[in-house]
């Protein structure tokens, strides 16, 4: 029977939008998931979203929304972006649902049962951000130790877990699984952390409701981490139906953050102990992806949306430099410039280019059919053996979750066979018909190694993997593959080849980055509490604007005098023509009239206006703002436009026709 595997992502709040942090995660979990399904192992690939807590509760508030509204709008966020990411997992799972009430309650009945559990007065230090209580020692000019949040002073009646008693089972744990926790330097501040002492942990909270009701005290909801960390069992039918749990737990891999690796190598171990269930068998916390050296989130700001740049690039694209950019373990600094080079450097020059030319040699020497190799040819022996090591490195760096490592053999792999095509001068020997069958072999040679390098890339690109097997007219799926059985010369003689469109169009670097400063951030619109009947410009705003009104907890705009007001010059308009911006989702580029002259207006309201229903609809522009360029079309104006929780735009319009160019005030 094949090995299981089961692997979990932290399960992500929804009081943020995801940004590239929590890509990076999920991409590498699902990379993870795709090899372990190629070495033949039944895998179990579970992602999420963590619902419940104080932050949720608060973002809601501040929108006019219930919690559970607030949530089912985020959720789809993630799951939309997930789905144009190609993330292939097999569950998803909510903590708002109610097979995961059921499983949290089960949990907390075992640890009750074994004498666990306790009530007190909590006094002490609470960060909201991190949903996490600090003890005096560890705060930092008011401040949370772990990520400088500002931390309360809180003083309630709570029900505590015995963590102290788990202190020493924890130690002889990580001692005798020394894999328990990856990276190594992880492990060992994990050790010293436990070793300094652990105190009883409050798993309950009185002062606010959105959570689940403790079972015999409904007063309070568990504390979100009891809540949330759960959900790694409650997925699998945990208090329900087991089957799953059966099957697959204990999990193989909770990859998390390094910012929540003490919940997971800690907290998690010891409620699990307590409840007699068994372990995870690894916790593996990876790096920050960073900007100006502090980590990318939305509440610092910085946050890098994978949405433009998926849309812009592809996927592969932002999957690969993902994988090959950072050290796994380690932090990495993210830019647009790195992006580029990455993607234009691998996979437009290297890769791409090898697949083109290649294509292009075997329709134009061999009408189009894989030629064969001829027993008389020699030249191929050692990129047979680099083909062996290429695929057992990439194995074994995969296996140990060194991903960069083991992109860059392909990439060497890659490099020797452009190397060997200058060597053969195909087209030289094109020339000679006595050499026809060096020719062919030299050809057959590139397309078998291109066919075992769409193998090794498929986990990361699998989009780009099938094209490239398609290409060379392997039938089947290439993600069907097995890593365990690459054998050279699978490939069989006689095989149409289909050139079809390059793989990886080169990117012009000079005019994105040009482009790239006027782009938008991801829309916080959905979480922000929203500053009422502020209207909404939804064109983006042009390089070096200020920045929209500052609206999260503290006060709304500042006040203005209409003097200020009218330097606004607001316009009716009529739009005359409407068509989408290429390459851009959300952007369309209306043509309107604005009574003396007209003027080409680029806006961002595609998701929710086909270009066609607004033709002729009279809008309100602001007419004098400074034109900027967006995504290569010079917008002279702005429209206005509501916009409600989720980000959807509802354009500005009058009650009753009027002509285009009124002044509107
Ligand atoms: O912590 N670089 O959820 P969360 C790399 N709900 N990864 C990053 C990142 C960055 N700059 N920013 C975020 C929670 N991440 C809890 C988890 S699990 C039982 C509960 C990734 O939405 C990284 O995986 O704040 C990090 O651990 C996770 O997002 C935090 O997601």
């Amino acid at each position: 029977m094949a090995r299981k595997f089961y692997l979990t992502t932290p399960i992500y709040y929804v009081n943020d939008v995801p940004h590239i942090g929590h890509a990076y995660t999920t991409v590498v979990s699902d990379v993870i998931a795709r090899f372990h399904r190629m070495l033949g192992q039944d895998v179990y690939f579970l992602t999420g979203t963590d619902e419940h807590g104080q932050n949720v509760e608060r973002a809601a508030k501040a929108r006019g929304l219930t919690p559970i509204q607030h949530a089912d709008l985020m959720v789809e966020r993630f799951r939309g972006l997930w789905r144009t990411l190609g993330i292939g997992n097999n569950d998803f799972i909510r903590t708002t649902e109610e097979r995961h009430r059921r499983g949290v309650e089960k949990l907390y009945q075992k640890i009750v049962a074994k004498g666990d559990v306790y009530k007190d007065a909590y006094k002490g230090w609470y960060c909201t951000s991190c949903e996490s209580f600090y003890p005096e020692s560890q705060i930092v000019d008011g401040r949370c130790p772990d990520q400088g949040h500002k931390v309360d002073w809180t003083e309630e009646e709570s029900y505590f877990f015995r963590l102290s008693k788990y202190q020493e089972p924890l130690l002889r744990h990580y001692a005798d699984h020394p894999e328990f926790v990856f990276p190594e330097s992880r492990r060992n501040e994990v050790v010293s952390f436990v070793g300094a002492g652990l105190k009883d942990l409050s798993i309950s909270r009185s002062s606010f409701s959105w959570g689940i009701p403790l079972p015999g005290d409904p007063r309070h909801v568990f504390y979100v981490w009891f809540d949330a960390l759960s959900n790694y069992i409650t997925a699998l039918g945990y208090g329900s139906d087991r089957k799953l749990y059966a099957r697959y737990w204990p999990a193989d891999i909770h990859l998390v953050g390094k910012d929540i690796l003490r919940f997971h190598a800690v907290y998690w171990p010891a409620f699990l102990m307590s409840a007699d269930e068994p372990l995870p068998r690894r916790v593996v916390a990876h790096g920050w992806w960073l900007r100006d050296a502090l980590k990318i989130s939305k509440s610092r700001g910085g946050a890098v949306d994978p949405g433009p740049l998926i849309e812009a690039f592809g996927v592969d694209a932002v999957r690969h430099f993902l994988l090959r950019e950072m050290v796994f373990g380690q932090d990495a600094g993210y830019s647009d410039e790195a992006f580029i080079d990455r993607v234009n450097t691998d996979l437009a020059n290297d890769l791409g280019n090898l697949v083109s030319r290649t294509l292009k040699m075997i329709e134009d020497y061999c009408a189009g059919k894989v030629p064969k190799s001829d027993h008389r040819f020699r030249g191929d022996e050692p990129l047979k053996e680099a083909a062996r090591d290429a695929v057992s490195g990439f194995v074994k760096d995969f296996e140990e979750l060194d991903f960069s490592a083991g992109l860059a053999r392909v990439w060497s792999f890659i490099g020797l066979l452009n190397r060997f095509i200058v060597q053969n001068e195909p087209w030289k020997l094109s020339q000679d018909p006595g050499r026809r069958w060096a020719l062919e072999s030299v050809l057959y040679t590139v397309a078998e190694g291109l066919r075992i390098v769409a193998i090794l890339v498929a986990p990361v690109m699998p989009a780009s993997a099938s094209g490239l097997w398609k290409r060379l007219g392997v039938p089947g799926d290439v993600t069907a593959a097995s890593l365990q059985h690459v054998h050279w010369g699978e490939l069989r003689p006689g095989q149409a080849i289909a050139r079809g469109e390059g793989l990886f169009p080169r990117i012009d670097k000079a005019a994105y980055l040009k482009d790239v400063t006027l782009k938008e951030e991801p829309s916080m619109d959905a979480i922000k509490p929203a500053a009422p009947a502020a209207p909404v410009a939804i064109s983006p705003a042009p390089a070096g604007a200020p920045a929209a009104p500052a609206t999260a907890a503290g006060p709304g705009p500042t006040e203005i005098g209409i003097d200020e007001f009218a330097r606004v010059d607001l316009r009716t308009a009529r739009i005359v023509a409407a068509e989408r911006v290429q390459g851009a989702d959300k952007l369309l580029k209306l043509t309107v009239d604005l009574g003396v002259e007209t003027r080409t207006i680029v806006a961002g309201i595609a998701t929710r206006y086909p270009p066609e229903s607004l033709i002729g609809k009279t809008i309100v522009v602001v007419a004098n703002l400074k034109p900027a360029k967006l995504r290569g079309v010079l917008s002279q104006g702005m429209l206005l436009a509501a916009s409600d929780a989720t980000g959807q735009p509802y354009i500005l319009t009058t009650e009753e026709p009027v002509p285009p160019g009124w002044r509107v005030k």
